[in-house]
């Protein structure tokens, strides 16, 4: 739903080859095509912005000098995660609390994590014709992501992304993810304000993923308040928090993170607005009450997902390259016949690792970009 370019490749052909063929014409290219798209996504280049977010999601060898750039320059936005099973409202939902932030003059930037699932194409489709109202507003940036492919996880991608956004100056970035996979609570849990959707009356398998998603939630909404058993099921859920709230089940799903205090429960009509904008006062409420340990606890696991995705990164690369490409295959082969378990395996492995002396910064960069 953004306008962003396809491919980061201005050189032609000829001028390519020459330029492979040398490492270090190659990085100083890359960093003058990152200094200038940086330079123009904090100037408001939307269509710069969406060229970042590309090469960030598929880390392409851009990826790296663009974030060196403007993960200095962010940290200042309110990330707010919305999560819950999917037919809760949560795209329209969005869209509304978008339209009572720009009421208040507030530039918005939406990320949605899509589940890469045929099933959900008509969802999608919905959530562009609900956003439309917004699509002639530059203070409003929308972003599709893919859940699926992120080496070393979903939410250090997710993480980077709103890093950037932050840069551009959107200072509110909501992240809808479905909240049913592990990936995704993730997420939740890396956002500064986690709010937990629930529709009235919704089926058995919802309660199931209703007690991890619990968990994280900083605001907990009922939406579809129109519909006739909303305000039970809120007042079932407050019971039900009151009873679970400080019970030692130790917050296993999101490690390092304290959990929240007793969630507030709302209720919503994202179809009308009815209660957005209390909701969202509650969102900045919530900023304002864990402006201190709450939100330093939140900045560290966002900290750790993105510093973690970078790690299994590189040690895959360097377990690939030249150097010890035979020594990892040997590896894998003798755990596959059970010979080495894979215990031993890692040992092994990050042992070799410090005793191989990496290659030159970049020239691992060689290749498809
Ligand atoms: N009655 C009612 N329907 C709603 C409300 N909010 C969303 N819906 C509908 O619920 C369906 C799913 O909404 P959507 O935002 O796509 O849910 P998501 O899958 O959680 O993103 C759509 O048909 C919406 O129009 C609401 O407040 N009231
Ligand atoms: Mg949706």
């Amino acid at each position: 739903m953004t306008a962003g370019a396809t491919d980061d490749q201005e050189a032609g052909p000829a001028n390519l080859e020459a330029r492979a063929a040398d490492p270090e014409a190659r990085v100083a290219d890359l960093e003058a095509r990152a200094a200038a798209l940086a330079d123009q996504t904090v100037a408001g280049d939307r269509r710069a912005l969406a060229r970042v977010l590309t090469a960030v999601e598929n880390r392409t060898p851009l990826a790296e000098p663009l974030l060196r750039r403007l993960y200095p320059l962010a940290g200042r936005a309110h990330l707010v995660g919305i999560t819950g099973p999917p037919g809760s409202g949560k795209s329209t939902l969005v869209a509304a609390l978008t339209t009572a932030a720009r009421a208040a003059g507030r530039p918005v930037a939406v990320v949605a994590v899509d589940p890469s699932s045929p099933i959900t194409g008509g969802a999608l489709l919905g959530d562009r014709v609900r956003m439309q109202a917004h699509s002639a507003d530059r203070d409003v940036f929308i972003r599709s992501m893919a859940s699926r492919g992120h080496a070393g996880g979903l939410a250090g991608t997710t993480t980077a992304a709103a890093a950037v956004l932050d840069a551009a100056g959107f200072d509110l970035v909501f992240i809808e993810t479905v909240g049913t996979g592990q990936g995704e609570v993730e997420i939740a849990a890396s956002a500064d304000t986690t709010v937990v959707l629930e529709a009235p009356e919704m089926g058995d398998e919802v309660q199931a993923i209703k007690a991890g998603l619990l968990e994280v939630a900083d605001l907990v909404v009922v939406n579809k308040g129109d519909k006739p058993g909303a305000q039970r099921t809120a007042a079932q859920l407050r019971s039900m928090l009151v009873a679970g709230h400080g019970d030692a089940t130790g917050g296993s799903l999101a490690p390092g993170r304290p959990r929240p205090r007793q969630p507030q429960v709302l209720v919503t009509t994202a179809a009308t607005g009815d209660g957005v904008g209390d909701l969202l006062a509650a969102i900045d409420r919530h900023r304002e009450a864990a402006a201190g340990r709450d939100r330093g606890a939140a900045q560290l696991v966002r900290a750790e997902a993105q510093v973690w995705a970078i790690l299994a990164e590189r040690l895959r690369a360097r377990l690939h390259d030249d150097a010890l490409r035979a020594t990892t295959n040997e590896t894998l082969r003798a755990v596959a016949s059970h010979r080495l378990d894979p215990y031993a395996a890692a040992d092994r492995l990050l042992a070799a690792v410090d005793e191989t002396p990496a290659r030159r910064r970049h020239s691992r960069e060689g290749g498809s970009e």
